[in-house]
């Protein structure tokens, strides 16, 4: 007979004696029981008597409902990123293609949007994440892990939603700070982490979204916002072993830990506001570009100096050109000719993967008279190339959208004054709701393809 395991009526708990387990004598499984991992029995002596369900379920609320817009706004980014010009990374993603679209480009501060949010929530959740976290331990270490297929499969799935979360908290942090101590590409790694993330998220909402509202029932949250440490008790024993069977007196009370909780993601978004809004740039503390940038009107955020770039002053010199491709005939014109063409201002933000975004003025050719005078007044793409050699910016694709966008420029100037070298003189492309890494600095040419 095959039994599943922990139904032990006619042995007794603890017999070693007795049918076997999925084909496993019985002795195995009370033996695995007894013998836990080394360290396991003193994590097991939870005594918190703030644990239990309708406190995990609290933190599991907020979560279900910041989750979904950092999970949205992080797929939308990489459609943002241009897949079906294979500059979205990792650019072949096999069956998790996501369905791609000409990423638009109003409102402007469409990028700035979901960017800001998928990394600004993204960060403003990691208190919420931990606490979540904090308060389930005791079953993240329960021993044995399972005794049924059905728990099995709910712990395969927490597996996927812990381990995918804090892969994702962890990647996307260091990414942000510029930090890549580990070995692989960030990108690919965050986009696949993310998938097996959203996995575990479905299936764990779908096996506890009941739970959750009935335990968020179970006590009224006006009432916990009133109680003090003195009058706090443990919640009453549950079946999920949240609550602890021998707990400590209370030293800090529920509304207390909701503000402790509270309060943290308070202090990360202060420290992260400022890397979108340029008025509360002084508290962005932790922003990885520092706080200023130089003086005048091209003191905004440089991601990459001239210098790191290896743009040398004689690429930017009086030799500079700029080419037009895709027409009956290649286009020269120098900085002076562009100059001379009809000059268009637009104020726009740049909004960097990385988290933070500038709104700045911009006076420039618009791309759209650049596609009619090469040739091509109707392009259906543009690759724009850089001074730079090689590498990750040494060349962009624009979609026809962007390119015919009345506010999409080949900017020569910012805020009345002439780009600085480190903002991308001679000319560097600004295009409203693009991606700022897509808005190539230092340009050397356009190809129109009308394809
Ligand atoms: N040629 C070139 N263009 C570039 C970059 C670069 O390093 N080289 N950085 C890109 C990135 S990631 C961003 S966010 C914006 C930043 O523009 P800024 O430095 O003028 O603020 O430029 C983009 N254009
Ligand atoms: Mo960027």
């Amino acid at each position: 007979m095959i039994r599943p395991p922990g139904s032990t009526q006619s042995d007794g708990p603890g017999s070693d004696v007795g049918d076997p387990i999925y084909g496993f004598p019985v002795g195995l499984w009370r033996g695995l029981e007894r013998n836990p991992p080394p360290g396991l029995g003193r994590l097991r002596a939870w005594r918190s008597p703030l644990r239990g369900p309708w406190l995990t379920s609290v933190f599991g609320a907020v979560l279900l409902v910041a989750l979904p817009v950092v999970i949205i706004t992080g797929l939308l980014d990489y459609i943002a990123y241009g897949p079906q010009f294979g500059q979205a990374i990792p650019a072949d993603v096999g069956g998790l293609r996501l369905p791609t679209f000409d990423w638009p480009t109003h409102p402007s501060w469409l990028f700035r949007l979901t960017e800001g949010l998928h990394i600004g929530l993204g960060l403003v959740i990691i208190p919420v994440v931990l606490a979540k976290l904090w308060s389930v331990a005791p079953k993240l270490f329960a021993w044995p892990p399972a005794r049924s297929v059905a728990q099995v499969l709910e712990r395969l799935s927490v597996l996927l939603l812990v381990g995918g979360i804090l892969f994702e908290i962890a990647t996307g942090v260091l990414n942000i700070q510029y930090d890549y101590l580990f070995g692989f590409s960030f990108y690919t790694a965050h986009y696949y982490g993310a998938w097996v993330f959203i996995a575990g998220f479905v299936m764990h909402v779908a096996v506890k979204l009941p739970r959750m509202i009935t335990n968020l029932r179970s006590r009224s949250l006006r009432a916990e916002l009133r109680t003090t440490v003195a009058g706090t008790r443990p919640e009453p024993l549950d079946a999920d072993g949240l609550v602890a069977t021998d707990p400590a007196p209370a030293t800090l009370s529920r509304r207390g830990v909701l503000a402790l909780v509270g309060g943290g993601s308070l202090l990360v978004a202060v420290l992260t506001v400022g890397q979108t809004f340029d008025s509360a740039r002084g508290a962005a503390l932790l922003l990885p570009r520092g706080r200023s940038y130089g003086d005048g009107p091209n003191d905004f955020q440089v991601n990459r100096s001239a210098t790191a770039a290896a743009i040398t002053p004689a690429d930017t010199g009086a030799s500079w050109t700029l080419s037009l491709h895709g027409g009956p005939r290649p286009v020269t014109l120098d900085r002076a000719a562009l100059a001379a063409m009809a000059q268009h201002t637009a104020t726009l933000p740049i909004a960097c993967v990385e988290g933070w975004s500038s709104t700045q003025t911009w006076t420039g050719v618009r791309l759209a008279d650049l596609a009619a005078l090469a040739g091509v007044p109707a392009p259906r793409s543009a690759m724009v190339g850089s001074l730079e050699k090689a590498g990750a910016f040494n060349h962009a694709t624009l979609a026809g959208n962007q390119i015919l966008d009345p506010d999409s420029l080949l900017a020569l100037r910012v805020n009345g004054a002439d780009l600085s070298v480190d903002h991308g003189y001679p000319a560097r492309v600004i295009v409203p709701a693009l991606p700022g890494v897509h808005n190539t600095k230092w340009v050397r040419s356009l190809d129109f393809r009308s394809s």
